[in-house]
């Protein structure tokens, strides 16, 4: 017994990762492009500006998503591409990017599963003060809407956001995201709500307007694993995984975002540890956020060890000294593939999404014109296991998106890493497949039988 007939294999991607065109089809400017500029901010102060010119290579890119078998696409919409001021105008030339994109995908037998936003916000929302504006929901919902107007017939799987733990917790606590603010704790929790909000919003609105369509959100967060499998190990690292660090990092954790939207409250100990710092909720504002979803959509690449220390509290574990790690130093810990979909589907009761799994390589073209990544393959091939392993034990697993479908615009760090399966030479635009492109279409084609 392994993955479900109708297992999900997927591959992922981001607008502003790939797109390029940043200033062309009319398109407005996102944060990105405007944190791309300041010096000093990404690797080398690359930029986003071209990418993976996907805006110019859709056909032969969705080509190769057909070779490569995937049964579903994970990619995101561009909220300035579509509203180049964020609100009002809606950019023809934007529609029909997504239009023939959408259409490659369904001609070709790939189901969309689209992100509404992965963190190309519109400049002109963010001059007015982004996420800290009371109105900031509302826009949210009138970009949902317009996209359910657009493409609501075509498209019937949906994710909200991707990772507010990065957008609002690693933004505005002055690390390595635009805006890469930092502000108070106090508006951390009010941009936080108003993110919870106009999930709840989306929600709705797509309930209403695509009759029968799955929504998620693909959130990321910290994640544990048992240091032995002793069963207060097992306790300690599903303590961790759902504590609220409240005077440490709890805007990357994962129970601030996922408790509200699925049981309809703040973590209570949290909520009043935070005290004044709390935003003022409306009446409605808990039912509005808490809308059913279908699934539970997690970004998952690695996790941390923790045993259960005297006090009943978790110990974090060091690795062990020469750990596997990837190209960008992220330990390699397979058995998180298990663990966290175990925990995750046991608290929160809804099928498992793996939205995003992956690493990168530092991936060269070699003599033979190949690329060789048997790393790519070793970490997938362990991870997937792992998540089959999960499977078996009958936690409902629905799909696995890998991270990425081709090297890409890696945020802050530029072009300095790798995470495709398929290889990118970003001067003249080649894609040339990986070994472990080949790889991933042998395990999709025997539904994981192969692993
Ligand atoms: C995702 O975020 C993004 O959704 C995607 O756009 C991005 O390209 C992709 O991952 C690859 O980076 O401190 O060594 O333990 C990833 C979120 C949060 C994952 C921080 C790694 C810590 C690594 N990341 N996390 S470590």
């Amino acid at each position: 017994m392994g993955f479900k007939q109708d297992f999900v294999w997927g591959a992922a991607t981001a607008s502003y990762q790939i797109e390029g065109a940043a200033y062309e089809g009319g398109k407005g400017l996102s944060n990105w492009d405007v944190f791309c500029k300041q010096p000093g901010n990404i690797y080398e102060n690359h930029n986003g500006d071209v990418a993976c010119d996907h805006y110019h290579h859709l056909a032969e890119d969705v080509a190769l998503m057909k070779e490569l078998g995937i049964k579903a696409y994970r990619f995101s919409f561009s909220w300035p591409r579509l509203m180049p001021q964020g609100t009002g105008t809606v950019n023809p030339d934007g529609i029909r990017f997504y239009q023939t994109l959408i259409d490659e995908l369904l001609q070709n037998g790939i189901t969309p599963y689209a992100t509404l936003f992965h963190w190309d916000y519109p400049y002109a929302l963010q001059k007015r003060g982004g996420w800290l504006n009371p109105a900031s929901p509302q826009w949210f919902a009138e970009y949902t809407e317009t996209i359910i107007g657009l493409f609501g017939n075509k498209i019937k799987h949906f994710f909200t956001f991707n990772e507010p733990q990065c957008f609002i917790g690693l933004a505005f606590t002055g690390r390595e995201m635009a805006p890469k603010l930092q502000v108070t704790r106090r508006d951390i929790l009010q941009m936080a709500h108003n993110v919870l909000l106009a999930h709840g919003k989306a929600v709705q609105l797509l309930r209403a307007g695509v009759p029968g369509c799955k929504i998620g959100y693909a959130p990321t967060g910290s994640t544990y694993i048992p240091a032995s499998n002793s069963a207060q190990d097992i306790e300690a690292a599903r303590k961790a995984t759902f504590t609220v660090d409240v005077n440490g990092d709890w805007p990357m954790g994962i129970s601030w975002w996922s408790d509200p939207i699925f049981f309809g409250e703040y973590p209570a100990e949290a909520a009043q540890a935070f005290g004044d710092d709390m935003p003022a909720i409306g009446p409605n504002d808990m039912k509005i956020i808490s809308q059913p979803l279908d699934f539970y959509g997690h970004n998952i690449y690695n996790s941390t060890p923790v045993k259960m220390g005297e006090n009943g509290q978790p110990v974090v574990q060091a690795f062990k000294p020469g750990h596997p790690r990837t190209a960008v130093n992220w330990p390699i810990t397979p058995e998180g593939l298990y663990w966290a979909p175990k925990f995750l589907h046991q608290r929160y009761k809804l099928p498992v999404i793996i939205t995003e799994n992956g690493l990168s390589c530092h991936d060269v073209v070699s003599l033979d014109g190949k690329v060789h990544d048997p790393n790519r393959i070793d970490f997938t091939q362990r991870y997937l296991q792992q998540l089959q392993r999960a499977a078996q034990d009958g936690v409902e697993v629905d799909g696995y998106f890998h991270w990425s479908l081709m090297d890409n615009f890696e945020w802050a760090k530029g072009y300095s890493e790798r995470f495709g399966l398929i290889y990118v030479d970003f001067e003249t635009q080649k894609r040339t497949p990986k070994d472990s492109f080949y790889w991933y279409a042998s395990i999709i084609n025997s539904n994981g039988s192969l692993l």
